[in-house]
Parts: C-alpha cells; structure tokens; sequence
C-alpha cells in the first residue's frame, strides 16, 4: 500500500497468519493492526508466517525491518508510536475519553472475541480448522486441529465465556454490539459535515483513536468469516456498524476483496 509520509520509515513486515494477499483475514487482531497502520498510511508487506514462528505464539506479529521481531496488536503499535513511526492517535484526548476509548477496546478485545472464540472453535470446529489450518496436510491437521480445540475451550473455561450457555452468550453479544452501535449511529448524526461517505469515528471526533482500529479490525473480521454466522448476523443485523466499516474500507482498503453484503 502507498505511503505519503516523508519520514524514512522501516520495511514493516505483518505476519498475518493467512496466506491470503489482497483479503481481510480472520483475525481481530490483525484487521486491527492493519487498521492502525493504513490510518497513518505506514505502508508495511503482509506475510503469511504462523502461531509456531510468532514470538508470543499468536498473529499477529511483525517484523520491524531490522530483524526484530514482536507480537501483540497494542504493544506493536505502542512501539511504533514510541519509535515516531505511528502517530499517538489519543494525544489530544482528555482523560475521561482516554478511559472511554480505553474501555471500548476492552469491551471488544476481552469480551466480544471470546463470543468469537466459542463460535468459532467450538460451534463450527470444523470450517474453523479447515480454514486456518488449510496449508497443513489433512492427517496432521486432525492432530493440530484437536490440540487447537482442547486449548480454545481451556481458554474459554478458565476465561468464563465457555461456561454459559448459548443463550447467555447470545444476550450478551448482541448486548454488547447494540452498545457499540448506539455510539456510533451518535457519532455518524453529529459527525462534522463532510462527503457523505466519509468515514466517521467513535468518539465522534475529526480523528480516530485507538478504538476506530479495534472496532474496524472486529467488525470486518465478523463479517469475513464463515465460522461465525451468528456474531455475522447479529452485525449485520445493525446497518451502521456495517456502513462504518464499509467507509473505512472504501478509504483505506480499497485494495481488499470486500465482504459479502
Ligand atoms: N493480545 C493479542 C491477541 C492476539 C490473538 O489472540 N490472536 C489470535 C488470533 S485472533 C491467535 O493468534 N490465536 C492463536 C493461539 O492463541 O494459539 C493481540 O492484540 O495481538
């Protein structure tokens, strides 16, 4: 992707997890660090790479062009603020926005993904395993697919979300996307005048914060992946959260294959 920035910037690798050029993968995480870097137009080469080679054992990680290594969205970006790369997008935020903006990515980070973890690895286990696991050989596959799945619902028991039930997480996902909605059908009313298709910010301000890269970076991921048609549905089911993602793409993704309407 094309940069515009004058400062001599690093060869950014992203290692994404997919070997999937020119399309959103499924992952939160890396939409959201793809999100955070196109913002501020740091232009970075996307990789496959994998969990195995990562170093915190999770996509996505990057390499910062000198051979270093690191994993971990926000620790990424911290670093590359720190480093002058990114820009510092909550500077100009009070306190009390920083709290809001801050609450927002825990909102999704630590509450929506585990409802995508459990629909994803537990209730469509298969189209799951086929799909990130697709360069794997079949036999193997059934092997790393399994270990993938015991780790998943250990993750969801120790983290609560595995011990509700379907209904429960069905009540608390739509309760928490209606949240997100609510906030932004605010934003998009009183969004300062410009094109119609502009793209418009969570805490309604000119400029994203760190939230807008969260938020985009789990919209498209529900809307891309088949192994979630429940979180699927229930975002579609809200038209702003999808006209907000649609706007951030036609902006700064316009080189991504879109999600199915
Ligand atoms: N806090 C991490 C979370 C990354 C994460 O959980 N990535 C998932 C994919 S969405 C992963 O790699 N999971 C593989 C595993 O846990 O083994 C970040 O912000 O990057």
């Amino acid at each position: 992707m094309a940069s515009s920035s004058s400062q001599a910037l690093p060869k950014l690798t992203v290692y994404r997890g997919f070997d999937w050029p020119g399309r959103y993968t499924w992952s939160p995480f890396v939409n959201k660090l793809e999100t955070r870097l196109r913002l501020a137009g740091v232009p970075y080469v996307a990789a496959p790479g994998s969990v195995r080679q990562a170093p915190m054992g999770k996509i996505p990680y990057v390499d910062l062009g000198n051979g270093e290594t690191m994993g971990d969205s926000t620790l990424i970006t911290r670093r590359l603020v720190g480093d002058g790369v990114l820009p510092d997008l909550n500077a100009g935020l009070s306190p009390a926005q920083k709290a809001q903006d801050l609450a927002l990515r825990a909102l999704m980070e630590d509450k929506i993904y585990f409802y995508g973890v459990r629909e994803r690895w537990r209730d469509n286990y298969v189209t799951m395993r086929s799909t990130v696991m697709a360069a794997i050989p079949y036999p193997i596959q059934l092997i790393i697919g399994l270990l993938a799945y015991n780790k998943a619902t250990g993750a969801l028991n120790g983290q609560g979300t595995g011990r509700l039930t379907q209904d429960q997480v069905a009540v608390f996902q739509q309760e928490a996307w209606e949240a997100l909605n609510h906030l932004l059908s605010e934003a998009r009313l009183n969004a300062p005048a410009r094109s119609r298709d502009a793209p418009f910010w969570i805490l309604g301000g000119e400029q994203p914060t760190e939230a807008d890269a969260t938020l985009m970076g789990f919209i498209v991921s529900t809307l891309v992946c088949t192994a979630a048609p429940e979180a699927g549905k229930v975002v579609r089911g809200f038209p702003i959260l999808v006209d907000y993602c649609r706007r951030i793409h036609d902006r700064y993704f316009s080189d991504y294959e879109k999600w199915t309407e």
